[in-house]
């Protein structure tokens, strides 16, 4: 089956489904809106690892499945060593062009995961990486993970003691590696996010995609305003979107102007209801120079001002 082809000259969303319907995530969960765009980017010539997560869920109980890829669920620290051996054994078949797409929760990607995954791409396998960051273990309950944000109520960082350290920078981990194409996206931009899997697929050796993706259930917001938040994220710069290649080359793909205040995110979020207005300023003044130093970055790769917009 040919790829289906979006570009800044042909955008849309094709019209081909590989996730069905019926699929048993929660009303306004931003994971299976992330894994039917990356599966319409790609096409069917794809084999979906699924990492113990919320979407071992979604995807449903055996031997139905809400995809019309092979998938295989595996263990939640094996993301990375699952799809290296998935990669190996397809090419020892012959089957070179088929993708291999691993996906995985932020606990499963930032935590459990990230030794098999550091170890995989270390050797540059070849395989797209996508981690759905809800920014909790959300699928046993809304514990904190060490992709929780400074400031977020989980049950394990109750009000009286909220996340008391800063969100890890997994996006700098992977880039670390030098690895040819790390990118963020969110369903909010779903033609950036379908053209970031498509030029992930068009590079042989380890991809890594990092998705914001909200969950009403931990995040205590509005299922219907999952879209609304994850453009928020991106144009308060609290979750830019840019890409990395070979861990060095920097390019901004949303430029926000004016920026929108982080409050305005982070408002529509029960999660943060507990925070002082001496809090979310020191929250905006972390995400200004988070976004200052990113700025920097993709100018030092030679980004002008003129090509960073919105
Ligand atoms: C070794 C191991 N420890 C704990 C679990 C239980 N477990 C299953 S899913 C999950 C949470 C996963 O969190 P995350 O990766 O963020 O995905 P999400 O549930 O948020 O989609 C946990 C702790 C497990 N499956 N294996
Ligand atoms: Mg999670």
């Amino acid at each position: 089956m040919s790829q289906i082809v979006v570009t800044a000259d042909k955008p849309g969303i094709p019209d081909q489904e590989l996730m069905t319907s019926g699929h048993v995530a929660c009303p306004g969960c931003g994971a299976p809106m992330a894994v039917r765009y990356a599966l319409k980017a790609l096409g069917d010539n794809t084999v979906l690892i699924v990492v113990a997560s919320c979407w071992s869920i979604i995807a449903g109980p055996f031997p139905y499945t809400a995809v019309h890829v092979p998938l295989l669920h595996t263990l939640f620290a094996t993301g990375g060593s699952v799809a290296s051996g998935v990669k190996a054994g397809l090419e020892a078949r012959g089957l070179k062009d088929t993708t291999v797409l691993t996906l995985a929760g932020d606990g499963g990607t930032f935590d459990i995961g990230i030794q098999a995954l550091s170890a995989a791409v270390e050797r540059n396998e070849d395989f797209i990486y996508m981690c759905y960051d809800n920014e909790a273990y959300m699928n046993t309950g809304i514990q904190r993970s060490s992709a929780t944000p400074w400031g977020a109520w989980t049950t394990t960082t109750p009000v009286k003691h909220p996340k008391d350290q800063p969100k890890k920078d997994m996006v700098a981990i992977m880039a670390a590696h030098r690895i040819p194409y790390t990118a963020t996206a969110t369903v909010a931009y779903p033609e950036d996010l379908m053209r970031k899997v498509q030029k992930a697929n068009s590079i042989r050796g380890s991809k890594f995609l990092h998705v914001l993706s909200p969950c009403p259930s931990g995040w205590k917001s509005e299922p219907g305003q999952s879209v609304l938040l994850s453009r928020l994220a991106v144009q308060s710069c609290a979750f830019p979107l840019y890409e990395v290649e070979h861990g060095e080359e920097y390019t901004i793909n949303v430029w926000p102007r004016p920026k929108v205040p982080v409050s305005e995110y982070m408002k529509l979020q029960g999660r943060f209801a507990h925070l002082t207005p001496e809090a979310l300023q020191q929250v905006q003044e972390n995400v200004d120079s988070e976004w200052e130093k990113l700025v920097r970055k993709a100018k030092e790769s030679g980004q002008e001002h003129s090509t960073l917009s919105s």
